[in-house]
């Protein structure tokens, strides 16, 4: 069977809400790449429409599903591209009524009856779809009648093949400018699924967390490294370091076979020690992202983040004194937020001094606590084009309207990133030529989102 599977169109001005310049921040579509892996193992055809990097409209990619004549369409959906699946779905059911189309991905697990409803598709495959999608290829008909299937999580991940990123250009993928050192082409990859944590705005809390073997994940970063010359790798796992004694082992692995790869992780602050941050900087880690969200305990405890501010600037700090950089993460627009409280948030930003901040706006996505009870904190908006946490569709009780919201968001960019502390620790860490591309990519990224 030839099988295409699509990430529908998405400008960066959308995803960001901001022109950010050529920012960068595209990383190969994993979940596809997966899906694409199990359907080939077993001799199917597949193909990969990755419309945002590829810069294909919604005409172009139904050009493209003309010229490859597929006997099947798998389109993965985010909450912000509900409206954009629901065309394609609809387009491409009217001109090529023989194709079966199927849709997964976290916005259909979220609402499977509405995205079955509106797009039109065969079937919604809710969860991780690996479990499934083989024997629907092969047995369309039964799937056809259930319409929603729950493929429910991958309990062994070392069950699965190597994500199929022969099926990609790997050169036109570049990560955020503060997401890598050695090369723009930064690879990643995921070593565990799920996290175990309840923070009420996340769509995987709770989620069951998995890992794979360490022989496993070394085989793919061997073979990252032979077929691809990989240097740098980002570990994009919910949240890297739940396994404390998998991550010691993982690095003293790469210490033992000297994979001289430098590396970055998402993780939680309560979830790093000193002996555990030394190995990993031994290792070859130089970043890592952490949620810290907000610099009000009340705040923190409205979104169950289970620390406090003090335990979250203790470990901030020690992160800093072994040199990994810091990319940290804050939300404004919280449950029970008022302006006051996120100026709160903004100074704890400064205080705390990352290397880099984030200040999102939270947005409760469907699937989420907080969006099953947000009438409790405030008002939601039904746009879902704007639901990509950059956009105040959630405006808290204790801001008088959107646009204050979005005041103190770009007030946060500025007062953070427009200090000259900043500014001149930036300069004196500049090293190559890479740095200086990537500071200025960066300079643009920050531009943008204050204006
Ligand atoms: C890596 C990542 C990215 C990467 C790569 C995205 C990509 N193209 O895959 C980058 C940095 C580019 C990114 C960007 C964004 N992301 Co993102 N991202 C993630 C993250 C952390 C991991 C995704 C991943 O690779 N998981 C591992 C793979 C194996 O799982 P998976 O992708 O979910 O795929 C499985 C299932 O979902 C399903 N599936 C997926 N697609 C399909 C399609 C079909 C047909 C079927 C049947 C099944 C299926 O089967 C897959 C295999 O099990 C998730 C959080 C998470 N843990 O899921 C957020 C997440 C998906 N991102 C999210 C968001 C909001 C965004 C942005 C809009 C943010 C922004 N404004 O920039 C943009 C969107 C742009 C874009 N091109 O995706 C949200 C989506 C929430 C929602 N309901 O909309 C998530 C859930 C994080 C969150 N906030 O909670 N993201
Ligand atoms: S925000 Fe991070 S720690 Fe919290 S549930 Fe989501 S992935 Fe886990």
């Amino acid at each position: 069977m030839k099988v295409v599977l699509i990430f529908p169109p998405l400008v960066l001005k959308h995803r960001y809400a901001h022109s950010v310049g050529d920012a960068g921040g595209n990383l190969p579509p994993l979940g596809l790449l997966y899906l694409a892996a199990v359907l080939e193992k077993a001799g199917h055809e597949v193909h990969i429409i990755d419309s945002p990097v590829e810069n294909l409209d919604l005409e172009q990619v139904i050009e493209r599903i003309n010229s490859l004549q597929p006997n099947f369409m798998g389109v993965s959906s985010i909450t912000s591209l509900a409206e954009k699946t629901k065309s394609l779905c609809q387009g491409v059911r009217k001109q090529f009524p023989n194709i079966k189309i199927f849709v997964g991905g976290p916005h259909p697990t979220a609402l499977p009856e509405d995205v079955l409803k509106e797009t039109g598709a065969d079937v919604v495959i809710r969860e991780e779809a690996e479990n499934v999608i083989l024997d629907m290829i092969e047995n369309f008909e039964k799937y056809a009648q259930q319409k929603i299937v729950d493929a429910g999580k991958v309990k062994n991940l070392d069950d699965l093949p190597f994500p199929a990123r022969h099926l990609i250009d790997l050169n036109r993928y570049t990560a955020l400018p503060n997401n890598y050192k050695r090369t723009p082409n930064s690879i990643h990859v995921v070593t565990s699924r799920g996290c175990p944590y309840p923070c009420t705005f996340c769509f995987d809390a709770k989620s069951g967390f998995r890992q794979r073997s360490i022989p496993h994940v070394m085989d793919e970063l061997r073979h990252l490294k032979k077929k691809y010359g990989a240097v740098e790798i980002a570990f994009w796992d919910d949240t890297f370091t739940v396994n404390r004694k998998w991550v010691i082992e993982f690095c003293e692995t790469m210490i033992r076979e000297k994979m001289n790869m430098i590396w970055g992780c998402y993780s939680r602050l309560n979830l790093v020690d000193a002996e555990l941050l030394r190995k990993m900087k031994e290792a070859g880690c130089w970043t890592m992202f952490f949620g810290i969200e907000s610099g009000d305990q009340e705040l923190l405890d409205n979104i169950k983040k289970l620390m406090t501010v003090k335990q979250l600037k203790e470990k901030v700090r020690l992160v800093q004194s072994f040199g990994i950089e810091i990319r940290g993460s804050f939300m404004v627009g919280m449950p029970g937020e008022t302006p006051e409280k996120a100026r709160k948030t903004i100074d704890f930003a400064i205080d705390l001094d990352p290397d880099y901040a984030q200040f999102s706006i939270t947005t409760p996505y469907p699937g989420t606590e907080l969006y099953k009870e947000v009438s409790k904190w405030g008002t939601l908006s039904e746009e879902y084009s704007e639901f990509h946490g950059w956009s105040p569709v959630f405006v808290p009780k204790g801001y008088k309207s959107a646009e204050e919201l979005k005041a103190i968001n770009r007030e946060a960019f500025e007062k953070f990133y427009f200090r000259p502390k900043f500014i001149l620790k930036k300069l004196f860490k500049i090293r190559s030529w890479t740095d200086i591309r990537r500071y200025w990519k960066g300079f643009r990224f920050v531009l943008g989102m204050t204006n």
